[in-house]
């Protein structure tokens, strides 16, 4: 996936054509749409080819099943139209290369979460994080998620990650600011309410893209 505006638009809609509609309206602003459970099962994997024609597709499945089943999975959306994948990083190295060899097969990208963005994630998978970014660096994974509302966290992600790319959700409703995700090691954003459900979807990425820092060239 391409970086340019370094805003991504988590299109968590069950409606779909709002989805596609919002979509095309900020296009220009975004480098990708991810989608999620909530819009595949609502409207089925024809979205992702949908969405597809405008713009570059991840799959955010957070695939996390043992390898055999996690090569259909990547296989299937792959096929449908994504770009990339995210899957998760705990369930070890064989279920995360399984993606990443499926993914090499298909052209596509393995983005693995590192750490979580909710109350609570602390309890579990933070605890993991440094083991789960070494399995993805030295499986060639092709980037991490860690959470922009977490600022000392995001820190020490892209400490331990070196020169990886990092995908930061929880920018707007889940208390983050854009700008600040940035100052702290995140490569590119990711933001749905804020944007899906503003009355101006448009002016809301815009807004977000210059917290970014992005400037037209
Ligand atoms: O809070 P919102 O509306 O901006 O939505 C955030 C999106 O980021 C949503 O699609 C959710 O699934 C995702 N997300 C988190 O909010 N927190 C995480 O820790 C991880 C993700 C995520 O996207 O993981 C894979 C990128």
């Amino acid at each position: 996936m391409q970086k340019n505006t370094g805003l991504i638009f988590a299109a968590d809609l069950e409606n779909g054509r709002r989805a596609i509609n919002i979509t095309n309206e900020i296009s220009d602003l975004i480098d990708a749409v991810k989608v999620n459970y909530p819009i595949i099962l609502s409207n089925g994997l024809q979205i992702v080819e949908e969405l597809s024609r405008t713009k570059t597709v991840i799959a955010d499945l957070k695939i996390a099943d043992v390898p055999h089943i996690n090569r259909k999975i990547c296989r299937n959306v792959f096929e449908a139209g994504a770009s990339a994948v995210i899957c998760h990083g705990f369930t070890g190295k064989n279920s995360i290369e399984a993606c990443i060899e499926t993914a090499n097969q298909m052209y596509g990208d393995v983005y693995v979460v590192a750490e979580m963005s909710h109350p609570d994630a602390e309890r579990f998978i933070h605890h993991a994080s440094k083991e789960i970014i070494n399995i993805a660096s030295q499986l060639g994974a092709d980037g991490l998620i860690a959470p922009a509302n977490d600022p000392k966290r995001l820190q020490k992600v892209r400490k331990q990650s070196k020169n990886m790319r990092i995908l930061s959700p929880g920018v707007g409703v889940q208390g983050g600011g854009a700008k600040t995700a940035i100052q702290a090691g995140a490569d590119q954003i990711i933001v749905g309410r804020s944007i899906y459900d503003h009355r101006e979807p448009r002016q809301a990425a815009e807004k977000i893209v210059q917290d970014i820092g992005y400037t037209n060239p």
